[in-house]
Formats: structure tokens, C-alpha cells, sequence
């Protein structure tokens, strides 16, 4: 057989595989033209010819048209073959994709073209270390997707340590994107000035107008300074907006515009100070405005002088500066408002259920006394929730004398029974904090919408969502705001000389003998009591203490340990156990060693449980110190409580809080 036979045969072969749906019909044809064919020779009939042609011709016009079919496919395809062909060397070659292969030890043995523009010029036998130090180490560290910087481009690394395979993709532009996103998005913020009115009370004409203009001119300067929208919105409050970036800049600097107001009104021997609440990352604006305010009453309500700031997706709030000692500010409309607030709560509840916080002091259970006073003048059923065998120590004597007079001691019931008698008509009433946690009965918060708070203390992360609020961080004691309340109080308020002896001594208490907190409301309020008929002799011989807690204090001061220069801290024994309010004593007194600032007293008060209290004289705010071990209180009197770590342990912890602090305020 010739060559061309084979061919011929191989391509028929070909041809019949490829295009089986032409093989059935193809057959049939045949067969009729061959059968046509046979019978039109042997018959010689004319018909039967004429038929033989017909499929004859249909024969041949399918094979011609099968053949340049097949012709156009294989151009076609011959063609796009070609072209991706040409398109995979051009994305080898022109795409802003890298690929490099190294070997064991970290040499280039292989890359693309794109490769040169990355690293300018031919990098074939290179080390990676020379290529970027930082590549290497992600590839030693066997990393599948990270980022590196080449002569300041950002490129996106995709690692198959495997392989030794390196992809890399240009991502500057995206990393330049969202940077400019995060930078730019907005911050809105509320600046108010905190005390101004008391402030300029003694100047007149001419230096109110000269004070003003220089605390203005500071305001406007910071905001143009740092590129920052500002608008009063009335002649102590300020909108602001600001980017994200700003943000940034102004918390590096922590808020240094807060010294300089601070230190303006100083040099003309004022104290003035202003406060900023501040809120990032929100997406909806209305959200962001809202948080901006809430967090200016959170600066506000922790004192003021300080800056609150609430990022979203961060649980925590930031505080910056917290310098000063709260001014007293407090006016009397406050108290008139508060007091007819108060009054009208009382007349529209069934009855009235008060609590302190756990473990009550003096002032709380003083406070809790004077708010059931006047729930009584307004002839109201009223109860003091007290759980009898967790009282504070100096509190007890208190108590026993409570309890051996029989009329007041029917007002005061347990959690429990607070818990059965209350309705959704009845009025809660919590005195002496405002944290929800911190409460006696804290089941009793979801058993009405009714919740006043009377409180002292600054406001925490987390507080009691009421509908009257008269808390005033500059105020004494909770004792002083509910005397305040008195004269506003419709009905005249009446007690006997021991519950005015009682309130008298929660003042003692919490100003330590009027020597902290201690304002010109201070001895007004004492006056009243004292006019009540509270009964000095009898206050002194309640708050009289056991001669062992002159051996604990002495325990405590005999280790104390100056720290830094400026600080004492003492430690007691691993087995000693402590009373809290002995730890108050001792760190009190210490506050009393010439050239220190503050003083921490460390002692367990239970068997797991070791406690922190610490006064400052004001230039180290004790609250900050002790919200970072988990506790709280105020700028110059705060303590907390830790569990799981020994006395050694809670000082290494306490210094480390310490030293980030005076970091933090640049000292
Ligand atoms: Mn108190």
C-alpha cells in the first residue's frame, strides 16, 4: 500500500472518531447509493438511475462540505491556541506579579522579569537577606502571607515554603488607601468649660472680658493648630470635628491643651479648667454626636479637667489629664431641682425601698437615713435595705445603736424581704455609689424603673441608668448632697438626735475629720445636723475604735518602703489579714511623711482576697492607678481589691502601674 493510502486511511479513521454524528447518517447513504447503484445496472431501469444520482450527489456534496468544516475548526482553534499562548508569556513577563524560586539557603535561583523592577536590576544568585532583611525572616519563620516594604513600596508576599516559592504583588496603593481611610475618618467631640462662671465671680468688668478673650484665644489656637472644626454652640460649649489623624496626634500629645488652659487661669491665680468628651469610629453620626456627649458627661462627672474617649470596637474608655482636684461648683439650683424631683418620685410610689452599697459605711447608711426621713415627712411607706452581718467595721456600732431603738429599726429590712415588698409602683433609691454592681440587693434594680441615685463618687466605666441622678464628685459625702436637699423639701424633715448624730458622723468619716472633700457645704451641712440635734460626744464614742487596729496600723507602717522618691508603699505580712478601713487609716496617716506625694497601703483583708488603698495629695491621681488594678475611687483617695496573687506579687504589679503612669503624664 502507498504512503498516501495510509494517510488517506488514518485520516478517514481520524475523521470517523471525531465526528460519529456523521457516521450513522453517512452509512445509510451509502448503503442506498451502492443498492440504488446495483439494481439501476441490473434492472436498467431509468427511475432507479435517477435515484442512484440523487444519492450519488448527496454523497459528495456532504464529504465537501464535512471537509471545509473541519478545515474552519482547526484554524479557529489553531489560532486562540496561539493566542494564549502569547497571553501567558506576556502575564509571565509584563504582569505586575513577581515570582522568585530560592533554594535551601536562601538564594534566588529563579525569577521573572517583574522581579528586576522590584528589586532594580537582576537579583539571580542574591541571598534574600540582600534582597529585604525583612523578607528573609518571614521566609526562615516558614510565614505563608505577609507584607513587606521595598524602596518604600508595599508588597503583598505569598509564601509556599514547600515549593520555595515567593509570589509578590504590588500593594502600595491599597496599603496608602486604607491608611487614608482610617486617618480620615471622623471624630466629633463636645469641649465645655468647666467651672466658668465660678471662676470670674470675683473679677470685674474688664478682666471677666481679658480672661475670656485668653481662654478663647487658647481654644482657637488648639483648633486651628490641629486642623480642627470648632463651633460654640453657647458661650461655654464647643462642637468639634476633627479626623482621625488629628486623633492620633492629640492623644501623643496627651491633651496638652488642657495644662495650657489650666496653667493660664494659674498665672492669674485662677482655677479653671475644661473638659472634652470625644468619639471615634463610628460610621452612623448621629451615633457618633451621642457617644461625644456621653462621653463629656463621663469627664464631667469624674470631675472635669479631663479628656473621655470612646473608639468604637475598643471596650474601654480612654481618660487623659484628671489633674485637679474637682472645684466645688455645685449651686442650689441643683439641689431645688433635685429635692422637688425627689418629692414628686416619693408622692407617685407606692413605697420607697433605699439601699447603700455592700459592706455600708457610715455615710451610706447616714445618707440612706436622711433619704428615709423625708420619704417619711411625705407619709410614704419607706425601707433601708441592710443585710446585718455585712456591714463595714466602723459602721457596726452604728448599727447596734439602730437596732436598740425600735422605731427606726422597723424601717430597715434585708435584701430578701426588700425583694418581696417591691413593686413595679415602688420608687428604688441608691445611695453612696452608682455602680450596679456595687449595690446590696443588685436584684432589685430590674424590679423597677423607678431608680434614683445619690452619690459622691466618681462615675465608673458602668453605672445605674435612672431617671433622677444627683451625683457630684466635689461633694463631701452622700450625706452632704441629701442635706442639701432639705430645705427644698416641701415638708418639714424631722429626726431624732441619733439619726442626725449618724449623718453627722458619715461626714466625719468620709472627710476624715474634715481634712479632705472639705468645702464651705461641709460645715453648713454639719451646722444643720448639729441643728437637728446631732450630738458630738455621742458621734466620738460610736467611731471609737479596738486597740487593734493602732497594732495593724503599726504592722503597716513599720514596712513601708519609699518608692521613687515620691511614694510609700506598705506591705503587710503574707499572713497578716487586715480590715479594709484599716488600710485606709494607714495610708492616710502615711500621706503625713514630708516630700510624699502618695501612699499605697498593701494587705490581705480575707483569706483570698488582698487589697490596695491609696491617698494622693493630688499630683498622682490614685483613681487612675487603681481603675488599672481593677478598683476605683477618686483623684486622691481610691483602692481595690485582687484576687490570686500574693502580697509580693500585687507590689511588683502596683510599682509596674505606678512607673507607666508617671511615664504616661511625662514626669
Ligand atoms: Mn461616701
Amino acid at each position: 500500500m502507498s504512503k498516501r493510502w495510509v494517510i488517506g486511511l488514518k485520516g478517514l479513521k481520524k475523521t470517523t472518531g471525531e465526528f460519529k454524528g456523521y457516521n450513522l447518517y453517512g452509512g445509510i447513504l451509502l448503503l442506498f447509493t451502492g443498492l440504488f447503484g446495483w439494481y439501476a445496472v441490473t434492472e436498467g431501469n431509468l427511475v432507479l438511475w435517477g435515484l442512484f444520482l440523487v444519492f450519488l450527489l448527496d454523497l459528495i456534496y456532504r464529504i465537501v462540505d464535512y471537509r471545509q468544516k473541519k478545515k474552519k475548526h482547526e484554524e479557529m482553534v489553531m489560532g486562540i491556541t496561539h493566542r494564549v499562548k502569547r497571553a501567558g508569556e506576556q502575564a509571565f513577563n509584563n504582569l505586575p506579579l513577581g515570582i522568585l524560586l530560592y533554594n535551601e539557603n536562601q538564594q534566588i535561583v529563579w525569577h521573572n522579569p517583574f522581579m528586576k523592577k522590584v528589586f532594580i536590576g537582576d537579583a539571580n544568585h542574591k541571598t534574600l537577606a540582600e534582597i529585604s532583611e525583612h523578607l528573609s525572616e518571614e521566609i526562615t519563620a516558614n510565614s505563608e502571607d505577609f507584607r513587606i516594604e521595598v524602596k518604600e513600596q508595599v508588597y503583598q508576599i505569598q509564601h509556599f515554603p514547600k515549593e520555595r516559592l515567593v509570589y509578590l504583588t504590588n500593594g502600595t496603593e491599597f496599603s496608602d488607601l486604607s491608611q487614608k481611610y482610617d486617618e480620615g475618618r471622623p471624630v466629633m467631640g463636645v469641649l465645655v468649660m468647666d467651672n466658668y462662671d465660678e471662676a470670674i465671680r470675683n473679677l470685674n468688668e474688664q478682666e471677666k472680658n481679658e480672661f475670656r478673650a485668653k481662654i478663647v484665644s487658647l481654644i482657637m489656637q488648639w483648633a486651628e493648630k490641629h486642623r480642627i472644626f470648632i463651633r460654640a454652640t453657647s458661650s461655654e460649649r464647643y462642637l468639634l470635628a476633627m479626623s482621625h489623624k488629628t486623633l492620633a496626634k492629640l492623644r501623643e500629645r496627651k491633651f496638652a491643651i488642657l495644662d495650657e488652659v489650666r496653667e493660664a487661669a494659674k498665672e492669674r491665680e485662677m482655677a479653671f479648667t475644661i473638659s472634652i468628651g470625644l468619639a471615634a469610629g463610628y460610621e452612623d453620626f448621629s451615633e457618633l454626636g451621642n457617644r461625644a456627649y456621653y462621653m463629656l458627661d463621663l469627664a464631667l462627672s469624674r470631675g472635669g479637667d479631663q479628656v473621655a474617649i470612646k473608639i468604637a470596637g475598643d471596650d474601654k474608655f480612654l481618660f487623659y489629664g484628671g489633674k485637679t482636684n474637682p472645684v466645688e461648683k455645685r449651686n442650689r439650683v441643683r439641689a431645688r431641682v433635685n429635692a422637688h424631683a425627689y418629692e414628686r418620685l416619693v408622692k407617685d410610689s407606692d413605697k420607697v425601698i433605699i439601699m447603700g452599697h455592700k459592706f455600708p459605711d457610715v455615710d451610706a447608711i447616714g445618707a440612706c437615713i436622711g433619704l428615709l426621713r423625708m420619704v417619711m415627712a411625705t407619709k410614704k411607706e419607706g425601707f433601708i435595705v441592710l443585710n446585718q452581718e455585712a456591714i463595714d467595721n466602723t459602721a457596726k456600732t452604728f448599727v447596734a445603736e439602730i437596732m436598740k431603738n425600735e422605731s427606726l429599726s422597723a424601717h430597715f429590712v434585708s435584701g430578701e424581704v426588700a425583694l418581696s415588698m417591691i413593686t413595679k409602683n415602688s420608687m428604688l433609691v441608691v445611695a453612696d455609689t452608682q455602680d450596679p454592681k456595687m449595690v446590696i440587693e443588685p436584684g432589685l434594680l430590674g424590679k423597677t424603673k423607678k431608680i434614683a441615685v445619690f452619690d459622691h463618687h466618681r462615675r465608673g466605666a458602668t453605672y445605674i441608668e435612672s431617671i433622677l441622678s444627683y451625683t457630684e464628685p466635689y461633694a463631701s459625702s452622700t450625706v452632704e448632697l441629701v442635706v442639701d436637699m432639705f430645705d427644698y423639701y416641701t415638708q418639714k424633715i424631722k429626726m431624732s438626735s441619733l439619726e442626725a448624730s449618724i449623718m453627722l458622723a458619715g461626714i466625719i468619716v468620709d472627710t476624715r475629720r474634715f481634712s479632705y472633700h472639705t468645702g464651705r457645704r461641709t460645715y453648713e451641712t454639719a451646722a444643720i445636723l448639729k441643728q437637728k440635734g446631732a450630738e458630738e460626744k455621742l458621734v466620738q464614742q460610736l467611731l471609737r475604735v479596738p486597740i487593734e487596729n493602732y497594732y495593724s496600723k503599726a504592722h503597716l507602717t513599720n514596712r513601708s518602703e519609699i518608692y521613687k522618691d515620691h511614694f510609700i508603699i506598705a506591705a503587710s505580712d503574707e499572713d497578716f489579714i487586715l480590715e479594709k478601713v484599716q488600710l485606709a487609716q494607714a495610708a492616710d496617716e502615711l500621706l503625713n511623711v514630708q516630700n510624699i506625694q502618695a501612699t499605697f497601703a498593701v494587705a490581705k483583708i480575707n483569706e483570698n482576697q488582698i487589697g490596695i488603698s491609696a491617698r494622693s495629695l493630688g499630683d498622682l491621681n490614685v483613681q487612675v492607678i487603681m481603675e488599672q488594678l481593677g478598683g476605683g475611687g477618686h483623684l486622691n483617695n481610691a483602692a481595690t481589691q485582687i484576687n490570686d496573687l500574693n502580697i509580693a506579687q500585687v507590689v511588683v504589679e502596683l510599682k509596674k502601674t505606678i512607673s507607666k503612669e508617671l511615664e504616661k503624664s511625662g514626669d
